[in-house]
């Protein structure tokens, strides 16, 4: 399953590099000094270019579980929305409350923006090691939540993209499960 229609929002399934999407904007796994890293970020960063780090810098970080907006630069994307996902500390330290809340600012950044499609990592599931299935169940969880809580939302589609095979098995399944659950 790579599609659900949920009111309005398409949420859909991608493989690939999130730099190269024509999205209204993309999101980025960013850490709190909003200043660069490795994993996706990196890569934003380099296909953007270096205006985007001069805009960051204007921003004074950001907490983890929020969200900031930067234009995109020389990316096809005209906005970055960029978040800070938790570090796994074994999952007893707010972790999942902290994970879904980077969603939901994300969405509520877009929909505040104007931002119609919108395109996500899998955040927290690289470098700061957060469980695979575990993260695609909130990513799903969150972003169906609130398709069903915002009927007239202006966000029509919601890509999460996958840079490796194993992210995209684990999006699946949490479709899959999520559908389930609303039998
Ligand atoms: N397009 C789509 N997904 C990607 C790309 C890409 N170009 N590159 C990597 N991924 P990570 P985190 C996937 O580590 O765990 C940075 O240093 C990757 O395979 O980028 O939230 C920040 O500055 C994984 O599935 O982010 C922070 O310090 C997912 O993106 C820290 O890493 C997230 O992996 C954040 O760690």
């Amino acid at each position: 399953m790579k599609d659900l229609q949920i009111n309005q929002t398409n949420l859909r399934l991608a493989k690939g590099d999130i730099t190269r999407c024509e999205v209204d904007a993309i999101v980025n796994a960013a850490n709190e000094s909003l200043l660069g890293g490795g994993g996706v970020d990196g890569a934003i960063h380099r296909a953007a270019g270096p205006e985007l780090l001069a805009a960051c810098r204007l921003l004074n970080g950001c907490r983890t579980g929020d969200a900031k907006l930067t234009p995109g630069f020389r990316l096809k994307a005209a906005h970055v929305i960029h978040t800070v996902g938790p570090v796994w500390r074994g999952g007893t330290h707010g972790e999942a409350e902290l994970l879904a809340s980077c969603y939901q600012k994300s969405l509520e950044l877009a929909e505040a923006n104007g931002i119609r499609t919108l395109a996500f990592p899998a955040i927290s599931t690289g470098i700061y090691g957060y469980p695979l299935d575990r993260a695609t169940a909130i990513a799903v969880g969150t972003v169906r939540t609130y398709s069903e809580n915002h009927p007239q939302t202006i966000i029509t589609e919601i890509t999460f993209v996958c840079f490796d095979d194993a992210t995209f098995r684990a999006y699946e399944q949490a479709f899959e499960e999520s559908e389930r659950g609303t039998d």
